[in-house]
């Protein structure tokens, strides 16, 4: 297996809107970003994926792009940007961008051309169709925000597609001057130095010639027609070839519905597409037959089948990404673990398992403190798009119930990750000193960034002490990963190996003791590497609630 970087690296992630706020509009923003520099070099990531900056009317926060060389006027200016870049790189620490090229804002200029006239030199930078010959909708496909994929533009009486919100178009990556439009634009920010991209919903970017209608209902989910289509390959490797070879960068798609021979297809080292993608399977493990929104237990089961079937599918080709949770996600310690009793332990073992699986881990940020779900108990308090759409849809005109859905929301919805930055315990936890974008989460009194910097057995100081391990251990990236104990309802158990080293992963996911059965081989001389407890325990073979104990052999 090749070294690389951005294999051995920890990726913090910053969502810029919630991070911290400088000038007391309640936005976050650039200069905020630059005032918590040292913070991050402290906690010791290597490189931060800032969620999107650039000029936005903001209907997604940022995710609808109506300038890709612009800097969004509330979170500062492109000099704010360049001293942001210069701070981290001072401090060692690379800078990865969003790039969100499947889409743009309606108030992208190409847009306002392409919608101008049905031959405007732009019309084939997006996806226009007419209705159908009976005036239906130009096929049946559902928005990702719910309703349909189609939107009327009455200029020239014909449907443009936006696979998410009305405000964000899709892209037509059929046509080569928009590809070529795209790659000069990435090339204007890598040549300004930027370190590394991440790519927003990039196996999206290929529809199926036709645009089939798919399913019976009349709006279905078309993502057959849409997910990993017929050129995304070719259009990764276009991409390569005239604009990202010609860098030395770290590169991650986002790929939702990617299986992993799709992931070996996008991220062979051989094929030259991509590094890493981020999966979403473990991500629905709480999902049921209706969705993201039709919330389900999940179990440890589920979650470990769909963990090790990707790390043993990369495990010769490609390259895991691992994350528990982002800007979309909810809270992972909500999620996996347990965010009352065992909050700080079940966090650790968390942490624990997004460093020792093999991949590049992704911390998201406020994760290190161990900030948990929000309950908004109005809807009002909500400000994600998706969240509303989705409201609307069910409960507005479907006639769903409010409880249930406002349930799915505490569970389910974006906003869990995107409450502020919690700093410290003065007024909106110090993120602000005016009225916040989005309402923080009221436990911020106890879970801040001020107190965790106070505790020395805080969640922060366990994650700067993985991220020093995996530098200090190579085993750590790119030891063999093997599954232990694949039947056992609660434990996760693996070992990874390299050269002469073994090391033994032991991770409980519930709150009661658990016997683990080890092989005699690994009964042994063993050194504890790290654990979540305080105290180390007397007995090898019982682990405690949410225990983590990792050793080397
Ligand atoms: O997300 C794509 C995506 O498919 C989902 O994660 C989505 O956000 C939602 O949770 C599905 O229920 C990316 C971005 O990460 C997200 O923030 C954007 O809203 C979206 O693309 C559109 O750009
Ligand atoms: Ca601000």
């Amino acid at each position: 297996m090749n070294k690389a970087f951005w294999k051995e690296a920890v990726v913090y992630q910053i969502y810029p809107r919630s991070f911290m706020d400088s000038n007391g509009d309640g936005i976050g923003d650039l200069r905020g970003i630059i005032s918590r520099l040292d913070y991050l070099q402290k906690l010791g990531v290597d490189v931060v994926w800032l969620s999107p900056v650039y000029k936005s009317p903001n209907d997604d926060n940022g995710y609808d792009i109506s300038d890709y060389e612009g800097i969004m006027d509330e979170f500062g200016t492109l000099k704010d940007w360049e001293e942001l870049l210069a701070g981290l790189h001072d401090r060692g620490i690379k800078l990865m961008m969003d790039l969100v090229i499947n889409h743009s804002s309606d108030e992208h200029a190409w847009f306002a051309e392409s919608r101008s006239s049905i031959d405007n030199p732009y019309r084939d930078y997006y996806i226009w169709r007419p209705a159908q010959p009976d005036g239906r909708l130009p096929n049946n496909w559902s928005s990702i925000f719910s309703g349909p994929a189609w939107e009327l533009d009455e200029t020239t009486g014909e449907y443009y597609l936006h696979l998410f919100s009305r405000k964000q178009p899709d892209l037509n990556w059929e046509n080569p001057r928009l590809r070529e439009a795209l790659y000069k634009m990435i090339s204007f920010w890598l040549d300004k130095g930027v370190d590394g991209l991440r790519m927003d919903v990039i196996n999206l970017i290929s529809k199926t010639p036709g645009l089939p209608s798919a399913g019976e209902e009349e709006l279905d989910w078309g993502g057959q027609y849409f997910m990993n289509g017929p050129h995304v390959h070719e259009y990764l490797q276009e991409m390569n070839e005239q604009v990202l070879s010609k860098y030395d960068i770290m590169t991650v798609g986002e790929t939702p519905g990617a299986t992993v021979d799709d992931a070996i297809l996008y991220t062979g080292e051989d094929r030259k597409e991509l590094q890493m993608v981020f999966q979403f399977e473990h991500m629905d493990v709480d999902s049921g037959p209706g969705g993201k929104w039709d919330v389900v237990p999940w179990t440890l089961i589920n979650l470990r089948n769909i963990l090790h079937k990707w790390q043993s599918g990369l495990a010769e080709q490609g390259w895991n990404s691992l994350y528990l949770n982002n800007h979309d996600q909810p809270r992972m310690v909500s999620r996996f673990g347990n965010d009352g009793q065992y909050r700080v332990i079940s966090a650790k073992m968390l942490a624990t398992l997004l460093h020792t699986l093999k991949g590049t881990p992704y911390i998201y940020q406020g994760e290190e403190i161990g900030m948990t779900n929000v309950k908004f108990s109005v809807l009002e308090d909500y400000q994600d798009i998706e969240t509303h759409n989705m409201y609307r849809e069910k409960v507005t005109v479907g006639g769903a119930d409010h409880e249930t859905i406002l349930n799915a929301i505490h569970v389910k919805g974006r906003d869990n990750a995107r409450t502020p930055m919690q700093w410290n315990a003065s007024a909106n936890a110090g993120f602000t000193e005016g009225t916040p974008w989005l309402k923080l989460n009221p436990n911020y009194n106890d879970i801040n960034v001020e107190q965790a910097l106070a505790d020395p057995e805080s969640i922060f100081y366990y994650y700067q002490k993985l991220i020093k391990l995996r530098k200090e251990n190579p085993i750590m990236v790119y030891g063999k990963y093997e599954l232990l104990l694949p039947e056992h309802e609660y434990l996760y158990a693996y070992t990874r190996s390299l050269d002469n080293e073994k090391w033994l992963v032991l991770l409980n996911f519930s709150d009661t003791p658990q016997r683990v059965d080890l092989p005699e081989e690994l009964k042994t001389v063993n050194r504890l590497m790290i654990s979540n407890y305080e105290e180390s325990s007397a007995e090898l073979e019982t682990l405690r609630p949410y225990e983590a104990r990792v050793y080397s052999y």
